[in-house]
């Protein structure tokens, strides 16, 4: 095949009064930015990254796309699954939260292959029904560098996710929640060494996501997920 498989990933929106070097004439303009190693992620694994803007049609887009990458990003609204917020939650975006889920029920009843990382983990338990943990400080590992491994993650035999990364593998941490419940029709396959969740998979669909960020460590360019989502959205394109 010499078409390659158009891979979605989700951003985030911000105003240009929030964004270093804009103009200020242009401050009341709205930015959707997208992080450049998930891009990078899948060019080398040899799919076509596809920037999603949040006011795209989940339906219209998701007929077009071969796999989607769920990004990482801020808390999601607790009241997405039913919970009060708690003071040590972060500033959210119901607008974001909202095209996600819509993006989901699209590509879920497509079966797209879908992978997705941090943020894109617990979207995903949500759709499906799952909660959160609001705040949990001990993975939040900020003060270093992006590449550092921080706390090892053992993975469930017989998995997607052993078939991709081996038994156990070393991996950063950035995140500040993590799930609590998980949702209907995943299983959890990956967790830390405090028994917290760090990977899932679908038990029927293409789909798997992990809590860590492969696309911030130095062997991004190798990483199997993204090798993952372009072969799944490969035989889907062909
Ligand atoms: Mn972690």
């Amino acid at each position: 095949m010499t078409t390659k498989p158009l891979i979605g990933i989700t951003g985030k929106r911000r105003k240009g009064e929030d964004l270093r070097g804009n103009l200020r004439v242009m401050n009341a303009l709205s930015f959707d930015l997208f992080w450049v190693d998930y891009a990078e992620g899948i060019l080398a694994a040899g799919g076509m990254p596809v920037f999603l803007p949040l006011g795209v049609d989940p339906e219209m887009i998701v007929e077009r796309l071969d796999g989607i990458l769920m990004s990482g990003g801020a808390d999601i609204s607790p009241a997405l699954y039913g919970a009060e917020p708690q003071p040590e939650l972060g500033a959210v975006e119901p607008v974001r939260d909202q095209f996600e889920l819509d993006l989901l029920k699209a590509a879920t009843e497509r079966e797209l292959p879908v992978a997705g990382i941090c943020r894109g983990l617990q979207i995903l338990n949500v759709y499906a029904g799952g909660n959160l943990f609001q705040d949990i400080p001990p993975h939040a590992v900020r003060d270093k560098p992006p590449t550092t491994r921080v706390h090892e993650v053992t993975i469930e035999k017989g998995s997607v996710l052993e078939d991709l990364y081996g038994s156990t593998t070393q991996v950063n941490s950035l995140h500040h929640q993590s799930i609590d419940r998980v949702g209907k029709g995943f299983v959890v396959t990956a967790r830390s060494e405090d028994t917290g969740v760090e990977g899932i998979e679908h038990e029927d669909l293409p789909i798997i996501a992990v809590q860590w960020h492969p696309e911030m460590l130095d062997t991004r360019d190798n990483d199997p997920l993204f090798k993952w989502l372009v072969d799944q959205a490969m035989s889907l394109a062909s």
